[in-house]
C-alpha cells in the first residue's frame, strides 16, 4: 500500500464533545452499529486508552490463542486485522482504504473472535456485559501515555494534530484527547473491575518489568494452559526490538502512518517522560494528578 501522496499537509480532523467525551468522527461515525454490536460469549475485548500496550497484548493474546494452531498468520496478516478495532469507521478511497471495525470483526472466522477497543467503560456495548465476555484492559501510567500519544498524533495523519508539546500537554491534563481523560478512562475501568469479575486489568509498567510472568497471569484469568516452553517462546517474540522489525505487528503497512516522523513501535520504554517533561510541567502534572485520582487502590509507576 502506498504513502498518501500529500501526507504531510492532509487535513486532520477536528475533535468533538461526544457525551462528555472528546472524540473524532473516525470513532463515531459508526455509532450505532457498535453499540447494537451483537457479542459472543467467548469474545475477548482488550480494552485501552490509546497507547497503553494495546498492540503488545493483542499480540500475546493472538499468540496464545493462534500461535500453534495457525502459524502463517503471524507471517501474513497485520495485528490489526487479526484483532480489529471495533469502533473504527475510517475510509480512505484514495488509498483503497475502507474499515469499518464491527463488519472486520463479524467477517472473522477465527474463534474466539479477539477484539480491541479503546471505548471508556461506559461505552463498551452492552451485549459484552450481558454475555460476560472476557476483558483485558490494559493501563499505562499517564505520563509515559502522554508522550507516546503526542509522537503518534505527530506520524497518525487520520489523528488531531498534536501542536506544540507544552499545548499538548496542557490539553492532555484538561482531557481533550481523542476517547477522552486519561484520568476518567484508567478509573471508570478500575471502578467496574471491582463489580465485574470477567476484567483482569493489566499494567505496561508490569509487562515491561516482567512480561513472562505477565503472560503467566493472563494465562490463569483466561483458563489457558500453556506449557514453560511455549510461555517462553511467546516472551522472546513479543519484546520490542522483536515486534518493531515484525512487519505484521508493527503497523508499517498502515498508509496513514507516516514513519519518517515517527515509527509506531517508537521506543517502548518507562520513563521515556524523563526525556520530554520539563521540571515546571512535572510539578504541574504531580499536582493536577493528586487532585484528580483519588481512589488510593489504584497505583501507576511511572520509573522501574
Ligand atoms: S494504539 O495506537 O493505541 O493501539 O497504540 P498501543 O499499541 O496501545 O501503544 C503503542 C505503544 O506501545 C509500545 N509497545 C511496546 N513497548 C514495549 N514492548 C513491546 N513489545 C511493545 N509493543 C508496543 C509502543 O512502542 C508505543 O509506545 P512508545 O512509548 O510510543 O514507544
Amino acid at each position: 500500500m502506498s504513502k498518501p501522496k500529500d501526507m504531510g499537509s492532509a487535513p486532520r480532523p477536528q475533535l468533538f464533545d461526544f457525551d462528555g467525551v472528546a472524540m473524532i468522527n473516525a470513532f463515531t461515525d459508526n455509532w450505532e452499529n457498535v453499540q447494537n454490536f451483537q457479542a459472543r460469549p467467548d469474545d475477548i475485548v482488550v480494552a485501552t486508552y490509546p497507547k497503553a500496550g494495546t498492540t503488545w497484548v493483542s499480540y500475546i493474546l493472538d499468540l496464545l490463542y493462534f500461535g500453534q494452531t495457525a502459524p502463517e498468520r503471524q507471517t501474513s496478516i497485520p495485528i490489526y486485522a487479526r484483532v480489529p478495532f471495533l469502533e473504527i469507521a475510517y475510509s480512505n478511497p484514495d488509498e483503497g482504504i475502507n474499515f469499518v471495525g464491527v463488519d472486520i470483526v463479524k467477517n472473522l472466522t477465527t474463534s474466539p473472535r479477539l477484539i480491541k477497543t479503546h471505548l471508556p467503560v461506559q461505552f463498551l456495548p452492552k451485549s459484552f456485559w450481558e454475555h460476560n465476555c472476557k476483558i483485558v484492559y490494559v493501563a499505562r501510567n499517564a505520563k509515559d501515555n502522554m508522550v507516546s500519544y503526542y509522537h503518534f498524533d505527530r506520524m497518525n495523519t487520520v489523528q488531531p494534530a498534536p501542536g506544540e508539546w507544552e499545548d499538548f500537554f496542557q490539553r492532555f491534563l484538561n482531557g481533550k484527547m481523542v476517547f477522552g481523560s486519561w484520568y476518567d478512562h484508567v478509573n471508570g475501568w478500575w471502578q467496574k473491575k471491582k463489580t465485574y469479575s470477567n476484567l483482569h486489568y493489566m499494567f505496561f509498567e508490569d509487562l515491561a518489568e516482567n512480561t513472562e510472568l505477565e503472560i503467566k497471569k493472563l494465562c490463569s484469568f483466561l483458563g489457558l494452559s500453556v506449557s514453560p516452553e511455549i510461555r517462553q517462546h511467546i516472551t522472546g517474540q513479543v519484546q520490542f526490538d522483536n515486534m518493531k522489525k515484525n512487519d505484521m505487528a508493527n503497523y508499517s503497512t498502515l498508509a496513514v502512518m507516516d514513519f519518517k516522523t515517527s515509527p509506531f513501535m517508537r521506543k517502548g520504554k518507562v520513563g521515556d517522560w524523563k526525556n520530554h517533561f520539563t521540571e515546571a510541567q512535572n510539578e504541574t502534572f504531580d499536582e493536577d494528578y493528586k487532585q484528580k485520582m483519588k481512589d488510593p487502590t489504584l497505583n501507576f509507576r511511572t520509573l522501574l
